[in-house]
């Protein structure tokens, strides 16, 4: 039989990378492929970034002497030019092939785990899970671990709650590095919550931007922090903002984790304990606040765990999904906090 080839990602719909899996009778043949593909040799059980011919770039996964994963980036364009590579190489291009899953094997969850991943920082983590898996005796991440690692998968909620006209809006901009919101020197600029996808040192979050929080709003205004507030409500992460002259309003009720931030800080400091210090006009305050936003979410310790992940128990997320804007939906997870609201 010639060698089969199978686009396990969805077809039309961009995503961070593609993923083929061939599969072939016999390790030459494999060898063979790969090599016409024009990638450098892979050993089974080795994972390795190579060059295919037109210059594309590939993570080649080789599970086993006969099958391997390749995973160029999933462009539209990208896609087309390498499946015509494929061809050329003499692979049999197959319609899509579903794996039953077994129970605790994580290969079968493993193609859409990758095709799907939300954030950069998930991918080398999925493909060391098969090494992982197989290792005995098995040791498992601890669940507070396994808990964090999640929002790599599916990216949290984070909802910047403060007074108006401390600098809200202008730091979502200076965290997406574009205009997304309108910022003025007039308080109550913001009325309706603006989100946006951010990626946070390779973690991906929902960021809301919400209209500031005051005691005298006219109707309008009230409706809408009404509604920030039942959107906050649901955040993994609220960054709880005030600036020299304004103090934070009350928290809305939450079991997320909140992080006190210090907004303006060259116009002076709040009183009262430190927040994290942030002025816009200092990128180096901005690239620290996502540094803490990434940390505080997924901790360095929990990308460290050497454990087996069973990723799959996850809610596991779709290309369609990332279409959706990024309002809250009906997460319930929480992870452990740092400071709880009230
Ligand atoms: N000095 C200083 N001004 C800032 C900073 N960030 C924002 N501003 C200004 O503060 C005003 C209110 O900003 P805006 O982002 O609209 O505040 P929001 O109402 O909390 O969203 C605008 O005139 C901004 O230019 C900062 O870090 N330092
Ligand atoms: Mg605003």
């Amino acid at each position: 039989m010639p060698v089969r080839a199978y686009l396990q990602s969805p077809r039309g719909l961009p995503g961070a990378i593609a993923l083929f899996r061939i599969a072939a009778d016999s390790e030459r043949e494999l060898d063979a492929c790969l090599e016409q593909m024009g990638s450098r040799p892979v050993r089974a059980g080795q994972a390795r970034l190579s060059t295919l011919h037109q210059g594309h770039q590939a993570v080649i996964a080789r599970w086993t002497p006969t099958e391997a994963h390749v995973m160029p980036h999933g462009g539209i364009i990208v896609l087309k030019q390498v499946e015509s590579i494929i061809k050329h190489a003499g692979a049999d291009l197959l319609e899509h092939q579903p794996l039953l899953p077994d129970k605790d094997d994580p290969a079968p969850h493993l193609e859409s785990a990758l095709a799907n991943a939300a954030s950069p920082l998930a991918i080398d983590l999925l493909l060391d899970q098969p090494r992982r898996w197989s290792l005995s005796p098995r040791v498992d991440l601890t669940p507070a671990h396994a808990s964090m690692l999640r929002h790599l998968l599916e990216p949290a909620l984070v909802v910047a709650w403060g007074p108006p006209n401390v600098g809200k809006s202008t730091l979502l901009n200076a965290l997406a590095t574009r205009t997304l919101a309108i910022t003025s020197p007039e308080p109550g600029t913001t009325r309706d919550h603006v989100g946006a996808m951010l990626d946070m040192g390779g973690l991906l979050i929902r960021y809301l931007d919400t209209p500031g929080v005051r005691d005298d709003p006219h109707p309008a205004e009230a409706q809408a922090i009404d509604i920030a507030r039942s959107l906050a409500q649901t955040a993994d992460l609220i960054l709880w903002c005030r600036d020299a002259s304004s103090p934070p309003p009350p928290l809305p009720r939450t079991s997320g984790i909140v992080l006190p931030v210090d907004l303006r800080s060259d116009l002076g400091t709040p009183q009262g304990p430190e927040g994290i210090r942030v002025s816009a006009f200092d990128p180096h305050s901005i690239r620290s606040l996502a540094a803490a936003i990434r940390q505080t979410l997924v901790p360095d310790a929990a990308l460290a765990d050497p454990g087996a992940w069973a990723f799959w128990r996850t809610t596991p997320r779709t290309h369609a999904d990332r279409a959706l804007p990024p309002y809250p939906s009906h997460s319930t997870h929480r992870s452990p906090p740092s400071t709880r609201g009230t």
